[in-house]
């Protein structure tokens, strides 16, 4: 197997399975849909990825840590908890199994491994992320193509848990 395959599949395994239940909605387009009109344009996504890499270099020193990224994760995990009606039980091994997987991504976007992510590192998560919501490639996400990517990435899921 080759190593973009495998983190092709941490990244969609880990990105966004969260929110794979239906009725919660595309957790993608609530946290970049800035105008509101329910759908994410690329300028949107870059905007929001900017304030983003920003929110999470707590500290400022122009980089993120495996601690403020993995702070930031969690901090919009719990929210997305908070907001689930699943069973505490599942919560708890939801919290797990994603906080240990931000940790893995954190090691993979890390390309050069010196334990810093950069903005150019981040960057590129975040046009793999894009593309990968981007179900009928046209540069915008709309609700159709979320539905399509959750679709996806919960049968991947479902394979990676057997
Ligand atoms: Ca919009
Ligand atoms: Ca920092
Ligand atoms: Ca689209």
């Amino acid at each position: 197997m080759k190593p973009a395959f495998s983190l092709a599949a941490i990244l969609l395994i880990a990105g966004t399975a969260i929110h794979a239940a239906p009725h919660e909605g595309s957790a993608f387009i609530r946290d970049y849909d800035a105008n509101h009109d329910g759908q994410v344009t690329r300028a949107e996504f870059d905007a929001g990825r900017v304030a983003r890499f920003r929110a999470t270099d707590t500290n400022g020193d122009g980089w993120v840590s495996e601690d403020e990224y993995v702070a930031e994760y969690s901090g919009r995990l719990e929210q997305q908890l908070a907001a689930s009606d699943r069973s505490e039980e599942k919560k708890v091994e939801e919290r797990q199994r994603q906080i240990r997987q931000t940790h893995v991504r954190f090691g993979v976007l890390d390309k050069d491994k010196d334990g810093k992510m950069t903005q150019a590192e981040y960057d590129a998560s975040g046009a793999r992320a894009f593309a990968e919501q981007d179900d009928d490639k046209d540069g915008i996400i709309t609700q159709a193509d979320a539905a399509a990517t959750a679709a996806k990435q919960r049968a991947a899921r479902e394979k990676a848990d057997r």
